[in-house]
């Protein structure tokens, strides 16, 4: 039967349990009582394992006898630990209480002060309102402070809850009145807050950026893998330090949030807890008003092998709950919809009475003696101190695997007619005085009325009992969190050594910048001081790359060792998985891959640890797919390299539309701290990862690095004397032409494997056109395009000065003859700097979609070859009045350019 199959009650299967429920029911009563109470029995006199024994034993027996059981994931709809397993609560509930109810009124008053002073400047009050207990008894009891001998406990924050961290650090001392009225507004004098977790915005406080939603969740579960990472590779010590990630349960939905559960539990990861606010809301209404988003994110985990634990139900339901010896109100519990629940949330108790407990007479009876407003005032598990505090304990004390707990709140819980539970809650933002009061008077906030409709701020005194119970209780748990510090020590290094090989060139072998790339990879390996910080990062793609040599060298990552002989054991290139293996192969996962890259870049906070992460992949599953993932790396001032790999539209031959990259360096313009490079030689790769490498870990700046690499192969030259500065601000002259008296002049800008077109380009114009050109290599247009914009805006403001020149000017200002860029990206790249250059620039690019093609074909469709640098030159001088355009017209024939052509761009 289809209703058989479901793991999650719906009104379908309710309804079937219903008539099954009213059919004549007696004799069916006593025996599963009977059944019940030999299980107590069991359970008491023998224990939960031997219980689940004879559970499982049961269950084998029903299935060999013939019994078709339902698969389930789920647990009945109740708290997972029982109140007879409820530890004890250590800490002073009403002192936490009443410290908690003044953090709220703080997170709720910067809000509102906030709109007050700026209509629409946004803010939100009902998520922290929801999570407030979740967060307070984390402060209060389990988040250890990052300490000079403990690396300390690592907590995703809720993006939106956001006014309640801050409101919580006002408590403890660490921000000023000023700051909390200058929240979303940071540029006032003194500094404001940022809206949401930013460290790019507040690097002293904030770690993790976590407001795009589903980035968090993901982020957290390879950071707590990289910190098996660390330990198992000897780079830190073991600890029992833990990730915790509260994301909502909205937020769920993102494909990101579950999308690396697995990864979790298969890498037994005991040191993750995710917290899930089931609110059962999201901005709009509710997550799944027609279902149970806590049943279904329960078998979700529990299907990915997760610990999950549910804390559905406050104290005050115990009680009740042990008057129903038949298990009726854990049924009725599992019966509503959400949307269901929602509406019991905003309703009087007398509609509580008579909807949720009214079905059933004996549920009735269950609640007989207590009043309507007690009905109303049954608290949810999620804001119950003691259960929350249960539930993390478990958490933390659990051995094997990962847990989840979701929590059930309320969203808005305490804002009343404001908004608790209302759809509109999510964007409430302004309350008015009597709402004000009314939230005053329900926790208890010491204003009178008048006081109170200026939403004034408060922070008892400093010697008040909250104050020190709360400075108390961090103190314990090693200081205050969150809290952002570099803890790494710089290298010393500057490896001049170690790259030297690559500016000597390759002597005539082809190769490809990959393989140049990875060679330069294997050697900082095998340095002394960088080579163990290195972590090479792969989804599924070392042989694209040719990286398989280092399956051997240093071994990919495997936390449980290699379990079985590779197949390929008695082979020079054999897949070795160790321990301590270095290489973080993710499998094909970019979002993973990259999550590990933030993890390995910005352990020199975390950790204290100056991992360099080289992440590479093919380019067009970077920027394009994991954009936001990247986005966010930036917020986190990560460090370290993103390796484009079989880059360029017409560089990567036979992919087709959805591999070639015409975008990614159009897209890397958009991330403020990314340097961007399409270098053409080994060399020119060198240079910018050595002095990447010094900038982001010896000088500690705040970049990373994309450097696009292909897989075309040609000689690598020598480097040239005196273009190491040239090859990091963006371009540098690599061939002059050698024919000082040709009147017909002309600059050729080539970049990536498009400057070798560029130089064939030249010799043509040489020999068949008398044109005199030199051939620039342009390695990074954004680098020219930043210099560019920042000379301009110092030359506005500075308007008495003598006025600066971008270097892209200054690279030209002697230059002779007609301009000419080509790229493997769109012509928007180069015509960019288009203004800053003496004279008109045609540039030539790959807009258009892809093509499974040659090479060859590739650069022909897209005119960004030899012969079309050609015409384009010509036509430029025939434009100029140079050179007649007939001998533009008998070009095309010569050079075999078919007029008819298909037009890449719309094609
Ligand atoms: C990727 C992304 N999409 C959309 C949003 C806009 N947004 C902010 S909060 C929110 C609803 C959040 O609901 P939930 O995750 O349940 O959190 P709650 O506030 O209920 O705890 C949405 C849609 C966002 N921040 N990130
Ligand atoms: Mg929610």
């Amino acid at each position: 039967m289809a209703a058989h199959n479901r793991a999650i009650p719906t009104r379908d299967n309710v309804k079937m349990d219903n008539e099954t429920y009213t059919q004549p029911h007696h004799i069916e009563d006593v025996e599963i009582q009977e059944w019940l109470e030999s299980l107590d029995s069991v359970l008491e006199s023998s224990g939960t394992e031997v219980a689940t024994e004879i559970l499982e034993r049961l269950r084998a027996h029903a299935t060999v006898s013939g019994i078709d059981l339902p698969f389930t994931a789920n647990t009945p709809y109740a708290n997972t630990i029982p109140v007879r397993l409820e530890p004890l609560f250590p800490g002073d509930q009403e002192l936490e209480r009443r410290i908690k109810s003044l953090i709220r009124w703080n997170a709720l008053a910067m809000v509102v002060r906030a709109n007050r002073e700026e209509h629409n400047i946004g803010g939100h009050i009902s998520t922290y309102a929801s999570a407030a207990t979740l967060y307070e008894v984390g402060f209060n009891h389990f988040f250890r402070a990052r300490t000079a001998e403990f690396e300390g406990d690592t907590v995703y924050f809720q993006g939106h809850a956001a006014p309640g961290i801050y409101a919580r650090a006002f408590m403890e001392g660490r921000l000023s009145t000023q700051q909390l009225e200058n929240f979303r507004r940071e540029l006032k004098p003194g500094g404001g807050l940022s809206s949401y977790p930013h460290p790019w915005l507040m690097p002293d406080f904030w770690e993790f950026p976590t407001v795009s939603m589903g980035l968090s969740p993901l982020m957290a579960i390879y950071q707590a893998r990289f910190s098996r990472y660390l330990e198992n590779r000897g780079l830190k010590p073991p600890t029992d330090a833990k990730v915790w990630a509260f994301l909502g349960d909205g937020e769920t939905d993102e494909p990101e949030s579950l999308g690396a559960i697995t990864l979790a539990s298969r890498e037994n990861l005991d040191n993750l807890i995710f917290v899930v606010n089931c609110n059962l809301q999201r901005l709009d209404g509710p997550v799944r008003g027609n279902g149970q988003i806590i049943q279904e994110l329960e078998s979700a985990f529990r299907g990915a092998r997760w610990n999950v634990i549910k804390v559905l139900w406050g104290s005050e339901w115990d009680p009740i709950l042990e008057r129903d010896t038949e298990g009726l109100l854990v049924k009725r519990m599992g019966e509503l919809v959400d949307g269901e629940y929602q509406k019991l949330v905003v309703s009087s108790g007398a509609y509580v009475r008579q909807h949720f407990f009214g079905n059933d007479e004996r549920l009735l009876k269950l609640v007989e003696p207590l009043p309507d407003e007690a009905l109303r005032r049954l608290r949810l598990g999620g804001h119950d101190p003691r259960k929350v505090y249960a539930a993390y304990k478990a958490a933390v004390e659990h051995k094997g695997g990962p847990t989840v707990i979701l929590a059930r709140t309320i969203k808005g819980y305490g804002l009343g007619e404001a908004g608790e539970g209302k759809n509109v809650t999510h964007q409430q933002k302004k309350l008015n005085e009597d709402e004000l009061r009314e939230f005053r008077s329900r926790f208890g906030i010491p204003l009178n009325d008048e006081d109170c409709a200026t939403v004034p701020f408060y922070r008892p005194a400093e010697d008040s009992v909250e104050i020190q119970y709360l400075r108390a209780r961090r103190e314990a748990l090693g200081g205050y969190t969150p809290k952002r510090s570099i803890r790494s020590k710089p290298i010393a290094a500057v490896h001049d050594e170690l790259f030297k090989e690559f500016t000597e060139g390759s002597d005539e072998r082809e190769v490809s910048t990959t393989m140049a790339f990875v060679a330069m990879l294997r050697k900082m390996l095998k340095d002394q001081e960088i080579g163990k910080l290195i972590v090479p990062i792969v989804p599924d793609e070392a042989r694209t790359f040719g990286m398989e040599s280092l399956f051997r060298t240093v071994g990919i990552y495997a936390s449980g060792g290699q379990k079985y002989d590779p197949v390929d054991m008695n082979t020079l290139l054999l897949y070795r998985e160790a321990k301590d293996g270095q290489i973080l192969e993710e499998g094909i996962t970019e979002a993973g891959s990259m999550a590990s890259f933030i993890a390995a870049g910005s352990a020199y906070a975390t950790h204290g640890i100056n991992t360099i992460p080289f992440f590479i992949y093919y380019s067009m599953f970077g920027f394009q797919r994991i954009g936001d993932f990247i986005w966010a790396a930036a917020d986190m001032r990560t460090r370290g390299f993103l390796l484009g790999g079989t880059a360029g539209r017409t560089t990567l031959s036979g992919e087709g539309l959805q591999h070639q990259d015409g975008n990614s360096h159009i897209l890397a313009l958009s991330v403020p701290n990314l340097k961007a490079y399409d270098p053409a030689f080994a060399y020119e790769i060198a240079v910018i990862i050595q002095d990447g490498i010094r900038r982001m870990y010896k000088d500690g700046e705040n970049w990373f690095y994309y450097i696009t690499v292909m897989n075309e192969q040609y000689a690598m030259p020598p480097m040239p004397a005196g273009v190491r500065e040239g090859i990091l601000k963006g371009m540098y002259k690599y061939r002059a032409s050698v024919n000082k008296k040709a009147k017909l002049k002309a600059q050729l800008f080539g970049s990536g494997a498009i400057l070798n077109e560029a130089m064939r380009a030249q010799e043509i114009l040489e020999q068949k056109y008398s044109v005199a050109a030199d051939v620039w290599s342009v390695t990074s247009y954004k680098e020219l395009y930043v210099d560019a914009i920042e000379t301009e805006r110092w030359n506005r403001l500075n308007p008495g000065e003598k006025p600066r020149v971008p270097y892209v000017s200054r690279c030209l200002a002697d230059s002779q003859g007609v301009l000419v860029a080509a790229s493997d990206y769109l012509k928007t790249l180069p015509n960019m700097v288009a203004k800053w250059m003496p004279r008109r620039l045609a540039a030539l690019g790959t807009d258009g979609f892809g093509r499974s093609e040659g090479r060859t074909s590739l650069r022909d469709f897209f005119e960004v070859d030899a012969k079309f640098i050609v015409l384009a030159t010509l036509h430029e001088l025939s434009a100029d009045g140079k050179i007649d355009a007939k001998v533009v017209d008998q070009a095309i024939g010569d050079l075999g350019i078919v007029k008819s052509k298909p037009n890449p761009v719309v094609s």
